[in-house]
């Protein structure tokens, strides 16, 4: 008898001591403050701009607020940073944001030296090139030679000569550090080409002063899976982040979206939206939170289609490998279960 309530206690203390060692301080100080802050772009179309009253859109600056609806129970209560290339990394490790949410490429060196990890993707990208229309070029084979506008610290600088060393191509970059500097310096002409993240290329189009004098051209010469990244080490808010990423991915999948999400919570009799949505199973305690908490993330965002749509559509990207795998796409997220 002594035996087994012994082993009993052991058993809970084994339970416990993992969760209390992988409690950071980020949750706290979230919570302490009321507000996630969250690091984004300067203004990219899409993924995370303001618009003229200074409200903050895109699908990063989404996926913020549906964390803060999750953890806070209100997506208002972010605060939004603006950050660019050059100083992203360091606004995470001082503290100065709680998660950077803002076009970042996971990749292994930044997923294992820079103390952040990531948390999944949400947008599949790949780098490509921009050019005038009137320069008639049209693969980027035909580059040799070119002047190209780069912004600094990106994956793209390194892609850029990999792709030129490999094609036995020269180039002569012109770093631009501010992306509204680049955009300026490539729609007057100071450089030929400019490369980037597709997406970024099609936001950046949608800004010249006439978008039909240019083209991106068909190459994408990389892989830029682009997600959210927190610091190490506070294992809980890294987990609660991770799933807010999947919950709103499969909640595409399974069809519940911000309008029907209560009838679903009150009516569904399939188990994996009975669990989605918190009317059966206990995910969001064992995330730390309450059972409610994807029902509020997709109210105040959507699902990831919703949010999709909402965001990327108006650049005119279509879904491509973005689409569900049922849709055979590349958007598969672990279940929640
Ligand atoms: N995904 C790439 C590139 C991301 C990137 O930062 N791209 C530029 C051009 S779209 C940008 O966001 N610039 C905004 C800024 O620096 O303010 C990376 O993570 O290195």
């Amino acid at each position: 008898m002594m035996r087994i309530r012994l082993a009993a206690v052991l058993a809970a203390a084994a339970l416990l001591a993992p969760s209390l060692a992988w409690a950071g301080t980020t949750l706290d100080s979230i919570k302490q403050r009321g507000a996630l802050r969250c690091g984004v772009n300067t203004g990219l179309l899409g993924f995370s701009a303001p618009d003229a009253q200074g409200k903050w859109h895109g699908l990063d600056v989404d996926f913020c607020r549906a964390v803060a609806a999750a953890l806070l129970g209100d997506p208002n209560k972010v605060q939004f940073v603006p950050t660019n290339t050059q100083n992203r990394f360091t606004a995470l490790q001082s503290g100065e944001v709680d998660i950077l949410s803002r076009n970042t490429t996971w990749t292994a060196s930044r997923d294992s030296t820079l103390g952040a990890v990531f948390a999944g993707t949400i947008f599949y990208d790949g780098q490509g090139f921009m050019v005038k229309k009137s320069a008639n070029v049209k693969s980027a084979t035909q580059l040799n030679g070119a002047t190209i506008c780069v912004q600094p610290g990106t994956t793209t600088e390194l892609n850029l000569s990999d792709y030129f060393r490999t094609k036995k191509m020269n180039f002569r970059p012109v770093v631009v550090n501010e992306l509204q500097q680049v955009e300026q310096a490539f729609f007057s002409g100071r450089c030929d080409v400019f490369t980037t993240d597709i997406s970024g290329l099609a936001a950046t189009r949608l800004k010249a002063p006439n978008k039909d004098d240019y083209v991106i051209l068909p190459e994408a010469i990389s892989k830029e899976p682009l997600g959210p990244l927190v610091r190490r080490g506070d294992w809980e808010y890294f987990t609660i982040v991770k799933w807010v990423l999947a919950g709103l991915i499969e909640a595409e999948e399974y069809g519940v979206t911000s309008a029907n999400v209560d009838k679903l919570k009150a009516e569904s009799k399939d188990p994996p939206i009975q669990r989605l949505v918190g009317a059966s199973g206990d995910i969001g305690k064992g995330l730390g939170l309450d059972n409610d908490w994807l029902v509020r993330a997709l109210k105040a965002v959507g699902n990831y289609g919703e949010m999709y749509q909402r965001n990327i559509g108006p650049i005119g990207i279509a879904r491509g490998i973005n689409a569900q795998w049922r849709d055979g796409g590349l958007m598969y997220a672990p279940p929640i279960r």
